[in-house]
C-alpha cells in the first residue's frame, strides 16, 4: 500500500516488564520518541491510537517475587502501578495501559495460540531440559547457574556469563544448578511447542530485505544477520508456573512463552479500550485493515521479537496487518556505564518524578537531544544540567520571558498590532517559515534528535531578534517600531508553543497559557498570524530554572553511594591461602608502632616514607600508599609493621620493616592499626 493511503495509525510502544520501576534508558530508547511522535499525529489531526501495558508475565518478575519473599501476583501489581502512575505523572500519553495479567489478554492470547494449533501452524518437539527433582520444575536458562566454561568464574548465568561476557547455553555451565536454592540438576525429557520460522524465511526475506529497506539501518542490519543464519523453529510454550496455561489438553505445567503472549497485549490492550469505549473505534479496524499504520517502537534487544518474530505469529495466524515501521534505539548509558537494573545502576523515573517536581521536560528534552537513536550514548548529570542553564534557561526560558515581560510593559499585556516591517524582519521570519515541513519530515523519519533541533532553532531565531532590535532602547524613540518587534516577537514564541508541543508539552501548556492560545493547530507553525491583535495575555511565569551545581552534585553523589553498594555487594574474598601452623605464624614478627614523621619519597609517586616509633629507639619504612594518603593525615597514627623482615633498599632508602594495608570498597589501601591504645613496639599475636 502506498504510504499516503493510511487512514490511522496505530502505535505499540514495548510492554516494561513489571519486575521493577522505569528508568531512563527505557525512557529515552522507547517512550519518549513514541510519545513524542503520537503527540505530533494527534496535533495534526490524524486517527492515532496509542498502546501500552506491562508485560507481567516470564521469568524475571518470578524471580523479583522469590527475593523479595512475596507472591509474583504481589510483584506485578506493584510495579504495574508504580509504572503506570510514572508515565502519566511523566506525560506519555498512552489511550490505553493495561497489563497483561488481564482476564481480556488471557482469554485472547490462550485464543490466539488455539487458533494457530488448531491450524497445524506449529510443530511440537521433545527435548531434554534442566529439571530440579527436589522442587519438581525445569529451569528456564534464567534459573540455572554454573561455572564459566571460559573465565571459570563461579555463578555464570544459563544463558550469559556476567563476568567475561560470553554467551552461552545451560548445557555448556560446569555443574550447573538451580539458580533459586542451590540445588543440582537432572535432565528430563519434555514436549513444547515450536514456531517453525524457518518456513517463514523466504517471506520474511521478501517482506524485510526487500520491501523494508528504509527501516532504521540498526533494525534492518539485526534483520538481515538473523536471516542470514538461517532461522530455525522457536519454542513458544515453557514449563513455568507462572503465565498463560497452554490451551491443549494433557499440556499441564505448561504456559505460553512470554515472547509469544507479550505482542498479543498490544492487540489485547486495543481491544478492552475498544470495547469500553467505542468511540475510539472499533479493534479489528485497527489491527485488521489494512489502511492502518502500525508502528513499534522498541529498544534493540527486542528487535527480533517484534520484526522477525512476532510477524510471523500475524502471518500465520492471518488477517492481521505487519508493522510498517520498527524504530528501534540504541542503548543509552549512566556516566559512562551500562544502565543495570540488578545493579541498581540507572535513573529511575519515579525517584526522577519526585526529586525534581514539575522537571518533567527537563528529562524529557535532555534524552531527546541525546537519544541514541543511531549508536549507543551516554546520559550524565553535567549534560543533564547544561542542557537546561544553557540552553532551556539561556535560550528557550530567556526568550520568551522577554518577550512577555517587555509587552506588559509597554503594553499593559495588550498584543500590539504589526507595523511595517523592516528588511531585518523579513530575513528573521523567513529564517522559520519553513519549520513546519522540517520539522514534519524528521518526525515522520523518527530523527527526534534532529526535530528537536528545528523546534530549539525558533528560540534561538527568537532570541537574536530580541537582542538584535533591543526594543527596550526605542521605547524612548519609536514605540511604532517597538509594537512591530514584540507582535513578531509574540508571534514566535506562538510558534514555540506549537512545535514544543510533542516534545515538551508541560512547558507547551504553560506557553499557551500565559500567551491566551486556545488551541494549538500545527498547520500555524511558520506563521506570523497565531496570536490575534489586541488579544491579552497572561503575566509572565517562568518556563525553566537553572539548576545548581549543588543538585546535580547530590545526584553524582547518590550514584557513587551506589557504585561503592556494588562492590561490597560484589565482593568475593580470595580463596584461603595454604594452611600454615602456628609456628610458621610465629615466625612473622607484628608490632604495632605509631607514626612519628611521614613524607612523599621524591621521585617516587607511590611511596611514602615513615619514621615509627617502634619503642626501641625508632625505625625507617618505605611504603607504597602515597596514592592514598596525604602524608600528614598520618603522623600520630597508629598502624601494624612487621618488624623482622630483612632490611631493603627503595629509592636509595634502606626500609626496615613493612607497614601492613588493606584494599577498602573503593579499591584504595588503608592502613591497619589497632582499635585500642596499645603503646609502640607491643608485638600482634
Ligand atoms: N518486556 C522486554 C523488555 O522490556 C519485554 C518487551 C515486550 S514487548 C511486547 O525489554
Ligand atoms: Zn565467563
Amino acid at each position: 500500500m502506498d504510504k499516503k493511503d493510511f487512514k490511522r495509525t496505530l502505535v505499540t510502544a514495548a510492554l516494561p516488564y513489571a519486575n521493577g520501576p522505569v528508568h531512563i534508558g527505557h525512557l529515552a530508547g522507547v517512550y519518549v520518541p513514541a510519545d513524542i511522535y503520537v503527540r505530533y499525529k494527534r496535533l495534526q489531526g490524524e486517527n492515532v491510537l496509542f498502546v501500552g501495558g506491562s508485560d507481567e508475565h516470564g521469568v524475571p518478575v518470578t524471580i523479583r517475587a522469590r527475593k523479595e519473599g512475596c507472591s509474583v501476583q504481589d510483584i506485578v501489581d506493584r510495579y504495574h502501578n508504580l509504572i503506570k502512575t510514572s508515565f502519566e505523572r511523566f506525560g506519555i500519553s498512552f489511550d490505553v495501559y493495561s497489563r497483561t495479567t488481564s482476564k481480556i489478554h488471557h482469554q485472547f492470547a490462550s485464543d490466539f495460540f488455539k487458533y494457530l494449533n488448531d491450524h497445524g501452524k506449529f510443530i511440537q518437539q521433545e527435548s531434554e531440559q534442566f529439571y530440579d527433582e527436589a522442587t519438581q520444575e525445569f529451569l528456564t536458562d534464567r534459573n540455572i547457574k554454573g561455572e564459566c566454561p571460559v573465565c571459570h568464574a563461579a555463578d555464570a548465568n544459563g544463558d550469559q556469563c556476567e563476568k567475561c561476557g560470553s554467551t552461552l547455553s545451560p548445557d555448556e555451565l560446569i555443574n550447573p544448578v538451580n539458580a533459586i536454592n542451590g540445588n543440582p540438576l537432572v535432565k528430563r525429557k519434555t514436549t513444547h511447542w515450536y514456531l517453525p520460522l524457518n518456513e517463514y524465511q523466504p517471506w520474511l526475506e521478501e517482506w524485510i530485505l526487500k520491501e523494508h529497506k528504509e527501516w532504521r539501518p540498526n533494525v534492518y542490519g539485526q534483520c538481515k544477520s538473523w536471516l542470514d543464519a538461517d532461522l530455525r523453529p522457536r519454542a513458544v510454550t515453557r514449563d513455568l508456573n507462572w503465565g498463560i496455561p497452554v490451551p491443549v489438553e494433557g499440556a499441564e505445567g505448561k504456559v505460553l512463552y512470554v515472547w509469544f503472549d507479550a505482542p498479543i497485549g498490544y492487540i489485547s490492550n486495543t481491544k478492552e479500550l475498544c470495547d469500553a469505549h467505542p468511540e475510539y473505534g472499533n479493534w479489528e479496524t485497527w489491527w485488521k485493515d489494512d489502511s492502518t499504520r502500525l508502528i513499534h517502537f522498541i529498544g534493540k534487544d527486542n528487535i527480533v521479537f517484534h520484526c522477525i518474530v512476532f510477524p510471523t505469529m500475524l502471518k500465520a495466524h492471518g488477517g492481521y496487518i505487519l508493522p510498517d515501521n520498527v524504530p528501534s534505539n540504541e542503548f543509552l548509558n549512566l556516566e559512562g556505564e551500562k544502565i543495570s537494573t540488578s545493579r541498581n545502576w540507572a535513573i529511575w523515573l519515579n525517584e526522577y518524578l519526585d526529586e525534581f517536581p514539575g522537571k518533567q521536560d527537563v528529562l524529557r528534552y535532555v534524552l531527546t537531544a541525546n537519544a541514541p537513536e543511531t549508536k549507543d550514548n551516554d546520559f550524565t548529570w553535567r549534560d543533564y544540567q547544561a542542557c537546561n542553564n544553557n540552553e532551556l534557561v539561556a535560550i528557550f526560558g530567556n526568550f520568551v520571558n522577554r518577550a512577555v515581560v517587555l509587552t506588559h510593559k509597554y503594553f499593559d499585556g495588550v498584543i500590539p498590532a504589526a507595523g511595517e516591517l523592516t528588511d531585518y524582519d523579513r530575513a528573521t521570519i523567513a529564517e522559520f517559515k519553513g519549520v513546519k515541513e522540517t520539522l514534519s519530515n524528521n518526525i515522520e523519519q523518527f530523527h527526534f534528535r534532529e526535530a528537536l533541533k528545528d523546534a530549539m532553532n525558533l528560540a534561538r531565531i527568537g532570541n537574536k531578534y530580541l537582542a538584535d532590535t533591543e526594543p527596550w532602547k526605542l521605547a524612548k524613540t519609536d514605540m511604532k517600531r517597538v509594537e512591530t518587534i514584540m507582535n513578531v516577537s509574540l508571534q514566535i514564541c506562538a510558534n514555540l508553543a506549537i512545535a514544543f508541543e510533542p516534545f515538551l508539552p508541560f512547558t507547551a501548556e504553560k506557553l499557551r497559557a500565559m500567551l491566551g492560545m486556545a488551541e494549538v493547530d500545527w498547520n500555524k507553525l511558520g506563521q506570523l498570524d497565531i496570536l490575534a491583535d489586541g488579544a491579552k495575555i497572561e503575566k509572565p511565569v517562568l518556563l525553566f530554572e537553572k539548576i545548581e551545581d549543588s543538585v546535580i552534585q547530590a545526584q553524582l553523589d547518590k550514584l557513587a553511594r551506589i557504585k561503592q553498594e556494588n562492590i561490597i555487594a560484589n565482593f568475593k574474598p580470595e580463596p584461603v591461602a595454604k594452611e600454615c601452623t602456628f609456628d610458621d605464624f610465629m615466625k612473622l614478627d607484628i608490632r604495632v608502632g605509631k607514626v612519628l614523621e611521614c613524607s612523599k619519597v621524591k621521585k617516587a609517586d607511590k611511596l611514602l616514607q615513615f619514621k615509627i616509633d617502634d619503642g626501641m629507639g625508632g625505625r625507617t619504612i618505605v611504603s607504597g600508599i602515597a596514592k592514598f594518603y596525604e602524608p600528614a593525615d598520618l603522623i600520630g597514627k597508629e598502624v601494624c609493621f612487621i618488624a623482622n623482615f630483612p632490611p631493603r633498599k627503595l629509592k636509595g632508602i634502606e626500609s626496615q620493616g613493612m607497614i601492613l594495608s588493606a584494599e577498602d570498597a573503593d579499591g584504595r589501601l588503608v592502613v591497619i592499626g589497632p582499635q585500642g591504645k596499645v603503646k609502640p613496639g607491643v608485638k600482634v599475636g
